[in-house]
């Protein structure tokens, strides 16, 4: 029997500081997020303070993807895109055309090698929080079992 369901529903987050071909980072996200095949809902694109060393400011967004990917493909797939957009590997905070970040996976939670799901900080981000509740609101933190809207509350009072 075929399905269209697909088996597995994943949020990214999106980031970008640089430009690449496409142009400032908002035209990269734009173009992000029309590279990545099954984006269901994508949030508003905001500018955002950079956190840690990168003077330059990002844009942020998060897309709802619907995909039957395990999350390790997913993750080799997205990486392929940043590789396709120009970003160079092995240079953690520094200035990139495009980040994408596996935050959540409707089967829960994930550890293998580099891939964690929930991503570990993402509670602490703002960056991530907001576009998150933008787009997946009721969906609960299968660690905390608080809500996007709950998280992005708290962190928004400082909590
Ligand atoms: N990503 C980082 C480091 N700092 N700051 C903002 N505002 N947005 C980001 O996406 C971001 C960051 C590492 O991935
Ligand atoms: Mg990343
Ligand atoms: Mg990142």
């Amino acid at each position: 029997m075929t399905s269209s369901t697909p088996a597995s529903l994943y949020v990214v987050a999106l980031g970008s500081n640089r430009r690449g071909r496409h142009g400032a980072p908002e035209a990269e996200l734009r173009a992000a997020l029309a590279a990545i095949d099954g984006v269901v809902r994508a949030s508003p694109i905001i500018a955002t303070a950079p956190l840690g060393p990168s003077r330059r400011r990002f844009a942020n967004a998060a897309a709802l993807i619907a995909s039957d990917e395990a999350p390790p493909a997913l993750l080799a797939r997205l990486k392929r895109i940043e590789r396709d957009f120009g970003r160079r590997r092995g240079r953690r905070w520094d200035m990139r055309v495009i980040d994408l970040d596996i935050i959540l996976w409707s089967g829960g939670a994930w550890a293998s090698g580099d891939l964690v799901i929930p991503h570990p900080q993402f509670r602490r981000r703002g960056f991530v929080l907001q576009p998150l509740n933008a787009i997946v609101p009721d969906w609960r933190d299968p660690l905390t079992g608080r809500t996007m809207r709950q998280l992005a509350m708290l962190l928004g009072k400082g909590a």
